[in-house]
Formats: structure tokens, C-alpha cells, sequence
């Protein structure tokens, strides 16, 4: 691969079985333009998230970025810091997509220094850190360890850092669940998949990401000890959150 990227038709033709979704080479070779027509919103917050990063990294700290893909959030958090002196890490268990992160990571110039780190979030130690970022990956994590690593990556945050926990969520209510995923498939559609792509996506995706209600995410942030949890952004059914240490 050399850092060029093709568009998505992974679920364009008819497929006998589905498989479970996996994060491979062939999903590396077309993140960008899938990450982009799937989750409305997407670009909005990894400006923000840039944003965010030129408010409160402070110097001397940590910046991570967890289940980083292609590394954009990462890269927003180094545009945003500017010459801060800071170190950013981003991890993922994916080896496609770190090889493909690492071309982006090179084109972009900077003096602050990202890590890419091949491993399991769940296995990093988070230190010394002033700004964590999740932006779609606790939703992918098994339900009965997501407490787990947010209490991880409560002792590592400075007072005062925060926590950017996007979320693909589910309603409580069964009437705002039908027009959420209808309006997101509405959304869908209107960047150009078919309803094939659609429905076989899904399929696909139906065991791996397992969305919660935001009332559960904001309980569990609370219970781990953030002492502010405020929804900054919402489309649909996709949510993020900004949780301050
Ligand atoms: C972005 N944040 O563009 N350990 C490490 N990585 C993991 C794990 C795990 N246990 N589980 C899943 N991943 C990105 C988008 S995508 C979201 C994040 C999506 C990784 C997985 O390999 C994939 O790269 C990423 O989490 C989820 O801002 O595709 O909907």
C-alpha cells in the first residue's frame, strides 16, 4: 500500500454469507471514503476535535488517540497544538491500518512528535495524558470491558484533561431508534450506496459493534469518576461526548 486510497464498493456486489467485519486491508484501502459517507458528521469532528486539542493539550503531555484507523484524529490533534511541545500516541490493533496511517502521518509536517503503536487498547498504559480520544472505537470494545478502560484512562488524564468518546448509540425508545437508523440510512443513500451496501454492511457489523444508549455511556463516564460529561455534537444516532477529569 503506499497511502493512496480508493472508494468504498466493499459490499457492492452480492455476497453468499456475510462475514463478521474485520478491520483489514482491504477496509484500510478505502477508510477515508467509508468512514466519511458512513458517519454523518465525521468531518465536523475531527476539526473539532483539532479544536479542542489547541484549547486544553497542555504542554509537557500526552495526547492518545485510541483505535486511531488512518490516524485523523492524531493529525487534528498535532494541527491543533501547533508547536506545543507535546507527544501524541496513536494506537491500534489493526496492522493494515497503521500501515497506511504511517503514510499520512509522514506527509503531514510537524515538529510534534505521533507515535503509532500496534497493540489492543486495552492493553496501553495511559500516562501523563491531557486529551484521550475514542472517536468510534469503544463500540467495537466487548460491553463488559468498556469500564475497564475508561477507569484506565481516568488515572492517566491530568486534572483538568478530557476525554472525546464518539459513539454510534441506541435509543431507549423504540420510536426514535426507527427514525434514527432510517435517517441514517437516508443519509446513506445519499452518498451514493445502494441499498445492497447498506443492508450487507449492516449484516456485517451486527456482532462487532454493539452501540449503547447515551444515557449508559454518560452513567459510566460519571461512575468512573468525570466530573463533567456534556454531549458536544449530535447527528442522529452518532454522538460525542466530552468528559472533563
Ligand atoms: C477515526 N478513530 O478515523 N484495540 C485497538 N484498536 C481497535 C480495537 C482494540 N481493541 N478494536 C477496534 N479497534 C478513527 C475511526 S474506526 C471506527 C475508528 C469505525 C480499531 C479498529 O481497528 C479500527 O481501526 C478502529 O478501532 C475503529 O477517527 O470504523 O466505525
Amino acid at each position: 500500500m503506499t497511502g493512496k486510497t480508493k472508494q468504498d464498493r466493499l459490499y457492492a456486489e452480492i455476497q453468499a454469507g456475510i462475514a463478521d467485519f474485520v478491520f483489514d486491508e482491504r477496509v484500510a484501502m478505502v477508510f477515508p471514503d467509508m468512514i466519511r459517507r458512513s458517519v454523518p458528521g465525521y468531518a465536523t469532528i475531527i476539526n473539532m476535535i483539532g479544536a479542542l486539542a489547541g484549547q486544553r493539550v497542555a504542554p509537557h503531555s500526552r495526547c492518545y488517540d485510541l483505535g486511531c484507523s488512518l490516524a485523523a484524529a492524531a493529525l487534528a490533534i498535532r494541527q491543533g497544538v501547533g508547536d506545543l511541545d507535546c507527544r501524541i500516541i496513536a494506537v491500534d490493533n489493526s496492522p493494515a491500518m497503521l500501515w497506511q496511517a504511517r503514510h499520512f502521518v509522514e506527509r503531514a509536517k510537524s515538529t510534534v512528535p505521533v507515535d503509532l503503536v500496534c497493540a489492543d487498547v486495552r492493553h496501553i498504559r495511559i500516562l501523563d495524558a491531557s486529551m484521550v480520544v475514542l472517536n468510534f472505537t469503544l463500540q467495537f470494545i466487548p460491553v463488559a470491558r468498556r469500564r475497564a478502560l475508561l477507569q484506565s484512562i481516568y488515572a492517566g488524564l491530568w486534572d483538568g484533561g478530557i476525554l472525546v468518546l464518539s459513539e454510534k448509540i441506541r435509543l431507549p425508545n423504540k420510536a426514535g431508534e426507527t427514525l434514527f437508523v432510517e435517517m441514517h440510512h437516508a443519509f446513506k443513500k445519499a452518498q451514493g450506496y445502494s441499498e445492497l451496501e447498506i443492508s450487507q454492511k449492516r449484516t456485517a457489523l451486527d456482532k462487532v459493534l454493539i452501540p449503547e444508549s447515551l444515557e449508559t455511556h454518560r452513567r459510566r463516564l460519571r461512575d468512573v469518576g468525570f466530573q463533567t460529561v456534556e454531549v458536544w455534537f449530535q447527528c442522529f444516532n452518532f454522538v460525542s461526548l466530552l468528559a472533563i477529569k
